[in-house]
């Protein structure tokens, strides 16, 4: 067993835990980070000296460790047991010399000095991620002039110096080691005094009491530290974030400006960034890269959902979303931002039908059924279905196929006290209108009564959205995809309609046809309304 302990961190004593990244039983690789340790110039990531297993945490999130502070107890692997022993670090020598800060090249206040990157232990070839400063700025000593960064350790490089930029001598994405010039500066009111060296000592300190450690490179020693009350460069204009959180945005191409941070002092922790992603999924392809068969990106950023207090406005209650609606918000959300889609308005005249379907109420009513005006709908949408084909049909993964289907299986919106479910009735062209009416009150039953199985959701080829007996009329309705359209159905109304020679009062029914426009063009939808609109206004076409 061995115990982890704060490797040489450089000149840094009394460091803050920001995060703690593994929790007892954690199998962890050797070089994987364990915890996060942050100063007001640095955020260094601790990698674990070896593989094995946490046993025991010995720091928690908020704790201030310095070099040889406890980490955690560590059930190290054999191997790593093996290869640990004898390598002291490689920088070893390298770092028995005088640390000096930023170096510069000439002396004597008002001269103009190159400041170079410091001793940044290990670290070689470093990415700058940030240029604080540009020709022109006047800067006090110690505030950050670049930011680097490795995968372990993120760096701001303090001005050793007060003094006007002269020239910049690095650019964002060069990479730099200890002695890289940084800029010229000018005017300089002071030569930079050599910081005290580390003890000889603590350069050779291993980073666990254990021999496995010592193979372990330490964590980074970072640039000379500011004191607490330096000024930053751009004060609360950078994101706080570990390394790994910074490359984990990168990977998914989130920018850490946008992220809200929940940890402490607003720190942006691996969580936001996962929380960030999930939300950016659920507004759309416009806020994050469409998935395959999608939209597409938008060329602007939506902008961030308005976090707002509304109690300060007047009183509130927050309830939860029922159980359906939170299912099934985030695909009808997908649905409507993903699908372009078009809704087409039709009137059908049913007076005919409506009167033939009230002459049929009493023989049903016997049978022990209603015979409603859906059952109509869904026989009279199956011919429609028949005659446009593209209708029943799904666009595949690829988004360059059109799968159509030989089967008619009709998702029947039912509206029930945990909301909003789609059953569906199979093979409806298999079944004559009465059947379907049969049917249709059993399953809005199983529907209200909370009882549907999965597979009574499943497989649908086209939807009709009812709201008849509700009232209304015209509305958009939400494709259910994979289909590529849905019917509305609002309430009728006797309406005057012309005859050719006068007003008549004709039962007029609302239709509301919305369809996916990359499968369907407009003037097809028209076409389908058209039909569907003649199939209803003369029920014999139903029995064709
Ligand atoms: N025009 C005029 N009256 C209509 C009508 C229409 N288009 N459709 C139904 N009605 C009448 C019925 O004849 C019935 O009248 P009576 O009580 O006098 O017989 C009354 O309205 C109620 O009908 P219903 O709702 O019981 O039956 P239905 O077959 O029309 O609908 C169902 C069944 C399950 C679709 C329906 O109950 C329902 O849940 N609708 C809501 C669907 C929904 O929420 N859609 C929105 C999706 S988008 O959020």
């Amino acid at each position: 067993m061995n115990q982890v302990v704060v490797p040489d961190i450089g000149d840094f004593k009394e460091v803050e835990v920001i995060e703690v990244l593994v929790k007892p039983g954690d199998a962890v690789t050797k070089e994987q980070s364990l915890i996060t340790l942050e100063s007001d110039k640095a955020t260094m990531e601790i990698p674990s000296p070896a593989a094995g297993v946490v046993k025991e945490l010995r720091v928690k999130t908020g704790d201030k460790v310095s070099q040889g502070s406890p980490i955690l107890l560590l059930d190290a692997k054999e191997e790593a047991k093996q290869a640990a022993a004898p390598a002291p670090r490689k920088d070893e020598p390298k770092k028995e010399p005088k640390r000096e800060a930023p170096a510069a090249a000439s002396a004597g206040p008002g001269a103009a000095q190159t400041v170079a990157v410091p001793d940044i232990g290990d670290f070689k070839e470093v990415e700058v991620i940030e240029v604080l400063v540009k020709p022109g700025d006047r800067i006090a000593k110690e505030q950050s002039l670049v930011t680097l960064e490795s995968d372990k350790a993120t760096m701001e490089i303090p001005s050793p110096a007060a003094g006007v930029v002269k020239e910049l001598k690095i650019k964002t994405g060069d990479k730099v080691s200890q002695g890289s010039a940084i800029l010229v500066l000018e005017g300089a009111e002071q030569r930079a005094e050599p910081r005290p060296a580390p003890k000889a000592e603590a350069s050779k300190a291993p980073a666990t009491s254990s021999p496995a450690a010592a193979a372990t490179r330490a964590a980074p020693a970072p640039a000379p530290q500011a004191p607490a009350s330096a000024p930053r460069a751009e004060p609360g204009a950078k994101p706080h974030a570990s390394p790994s959180v910074r490359k984990f945005a990168r990977e998914l191409g989130v920018d850490l400006a946008q992220v809200r941070g929940s940890g402490p002092k607003g720190r942006i922790l691996h969580s936001d960034v996962q929380a960030f992603v999930k939300s950016a999924l659920a507004r759309g392809p416009g806020a994050a890269p469409a998935a395959k068969g999608g939209a597409g990106g938008l060329p602007f950023d939506l902008p961030a959902w308005p976090d707002v207090d509304f109690a300060k406005f007047g009183p509130v209650e927050t309830k939860p979303l029922a159980r359906i609606q939170k299912l099934s918000g985030p695909y009808l959300h997908r649905n409507w931002i993903s699908i372009p889609h078009v809704t087409q308005c039709d009137d059908a005249d049913i007076t005919d039908l409506e009167a033939f379907r009230k002459a049929q109420t009493a023989e049903t009513e016997k049978r022990g059924f209603k015979l409603t005006m859906l059952a109509f709908m869904i026989k009279a949408c199956v011919t429609a279905l028949k005659q446009y084909p593209q209708f029943n049909a799904s666009l595949d993964k690829s988004g360059e196929n059109i799968i159509v289907k030989h089967y008619y299986h009709i998702g029947v919106a039912v509206d029930t006290p945990g909301g909003l479910v789609v059953p569906v009735v199979r093979d409806a062209d298999h079944k004559g209108v009465f059947d379907l009416a049969h049917e249709l009150g059993d399953i809005s039953k199983v529907a209200r009564d909370g009882k549907l199985k999965p597979s009574d959701l499943q497989g649908g080829t086209f939807s009709i959205s009812s709201l008849g007996g509700i009232g209304g009329t015209y509305f958009t309705p939400i494709i259910n995809a994979p289909e590529v359209a849905i019917l509305g159905v609002s309430r009728s109304a006797l309406k005057p309609v012309w005859t050719g020679k006068e007003f008549a009062p004709r039962l007029m029914l609302p239709l509301s046809l919305s369809y996916d426009h990359r499968v369907i063009d407009g003037a097809t939808a028209a076409r389908f309304t058209t039909f569907l609109v003649s199939v209803l206004s003369d029920i014999r076409k139903l029995i064709l």
